[in-house]
């Protein structure tokens, strides 16, 4: 065809439809680039939260399911609100990567702790920022623009993000999964002054199925697609610093560190491929550990042992405490001792533990020898609660 025949564009419309391809070009060369870095999945949004998800913040704060997350309240205007956050940004590369799981990871035998699969590799974080880096390098090296990159611990909304980024769509154990890799995606974001031209929003799959909420052991979705953190077992042994309440802890089973019930019961995993990011890896003592070993960490083995890893997060009290509770469930006497030796612990969250652990695992006679003994010197109103069962 001679170039006389072609249709003439107005002006303007030229000009929209060159910048568009431009946006195409780039984000062409973006999805590539974060492919070839490791990422599984690549989206692109606007930098702006979709108000319904933001409202739904709003009530998620005012009901007070965020417990005492209080950073969630502190922050919150510029969680909802990415133009508050930096208002430069134009668009947000979001991105996901793969932690599938080989096998289901929940079901361990009650003498073991359940670390959830996101926890018992490398730390997450330092994997996700090493990549985002290296991508956001090279975008604004390549591509030009200004860039700035946040994960997990920013105040922004990545999964509402994310599925307006097209990666999948948040289902009703709230979390963001895809057909592809079902709900084991870690979501990192690049906020960027460049102007791409946004995916379409990920489509809800979930239809009638509710086998997540069902397998949640706490019920900590008080409605579908909302959660509340309170009752989340995620939250109570991760972020929680005080006693974990008295009526949840024989709902925690064996769960020392995080969660994975909800996502390992999606239909949707059966699609996802294990991932395959070396620093993710399981390490073979963090698959299935031992209770009676954790239970003697002391501060400076804890440090060694999680050295890199995000459980190192709850510091050493706070795991033990998790470790004791789990022992308390585990209905096997031969771990008694392993609780018993923490009755003189510096810590007053894991004497409570222990003497709770002993008050399920001890015959009646022997839990009250050892009240005899323990409580008249001890300092700690609440531990002295435990041992009065209240
Ligand atoms: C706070 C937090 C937690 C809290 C609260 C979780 C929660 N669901 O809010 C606790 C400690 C419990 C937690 C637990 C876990 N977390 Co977390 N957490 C976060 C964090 C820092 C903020 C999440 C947030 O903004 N929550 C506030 C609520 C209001 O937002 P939302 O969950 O998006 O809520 C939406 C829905 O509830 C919905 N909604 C509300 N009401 C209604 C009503 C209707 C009708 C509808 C349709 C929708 C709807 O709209 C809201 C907005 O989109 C993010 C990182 C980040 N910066 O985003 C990681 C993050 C969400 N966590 C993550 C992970 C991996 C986990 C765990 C799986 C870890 C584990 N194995 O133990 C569990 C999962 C528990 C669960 N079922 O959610 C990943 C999730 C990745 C993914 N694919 O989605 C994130 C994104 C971290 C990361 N960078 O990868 N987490
Ligand atoms: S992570 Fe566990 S406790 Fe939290 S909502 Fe999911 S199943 Fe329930
Ligand atoms: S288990 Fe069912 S309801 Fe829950 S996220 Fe998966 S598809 Fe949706």
């Amino acid at each position: 065809m001679v170039s006389g025949c072609r249709p003439r564009m107005s002006r303007p419309i030229a000009a929209a439809a060159e910048r568009q391809q431009r946006s195409i070009d780039k984000r062409a060369a973006i999805r590539e680039r974060a492919l070839a870095l490791g990422f599984q999945a690549v989206g692109f949004a606007r930098a702006e939260i979709a108000g319904e998800a933001r409202a739904h913040l709003g009530d998620f704060l005012q009901r007070g399911y965020h417990g005492d997350m209080g950073w969630m309240r502190d922050k919150a205007e510029r969680r909802g609100d990415p133009a508050v956050l930096w208002p430069e940004a134009k668009s947000v590369v979001m991105l996901g990567l793969s932690y599938a799981p080989e096998e289901n990871p929940t079901g361990l035998p009650a003498d073991r702790g359940n670390i959830s699969v996101y926890a018992r590799g490398h730390d997450y974080h330092d994997v996700l920022k090493s990549k985002l880096r290296k991508l956001a390098e090279w975008t604004q090296k390549n591509l030009g623009g200004r860039i700035k990159l946040f994960v997990d611990t920013a105040p922004v909304m990545e999964k509402p993000l994310a599925r307006q980024a097209g990666i999948g769509w948040q289902g009703k154990h709230t979390n963001l999964l895809s057909r592809e890799h079902g709900s084991w995606l870690f979501l990192g974001a690049l906020f960027t002054t460049l102007d791409l031209e946004a995916d379409a929003a990920g489509d809800d799959h979930c239809g009638e199925c509710r086998r997540c909420l069902d397998a949640c052991p706490t019920a900590a979705f008080p409605a579908p697609y909302v959660l509340d953190a309170r009752r989340c077992i995620s939250y109570l042994t991760i972020e929680h610093k005080g006693h974990i309440d008295r009526s949840l802890r024989p709902l925690i089973g064996n769960r020392i560190y995080g969660c994975d019930d909800c996502l390992a019961a999606c239909p949707w995993n059966k699609f996802a491929r294990a991932g395959r990011e070396n620093a993710l890896q399981p390490r073979d003592d963090l698959k299935s550990p031992k209770l009676a070993e954790l239970a003697q960490l002391d501060d400076a083995g804890f440090r060694r042992k999680f050295s890199g890893s995000p459980v190192k997060r709850t510091g050493r009290d706070r795991f033990v405490r998790n470790v004791l509770i789990a022992i308390g469930n585990s209905k096997d006497p031969a771990l008694a001792p392993a609780a018993e030796r923490h009755l003189t612990d510096p810590s007053p969250l894991v004497r409570a533990m222990a003497v709770w652990a002993l008050g399920r695992l001890l015959p009646d006679g022997r839990f009250a020898r050892l009240r005899d003994q323990c409580l008249p010197g001890e300092p700690d109103p609440e531990v002295g609660a435990e041992w009065a069962g209240s």
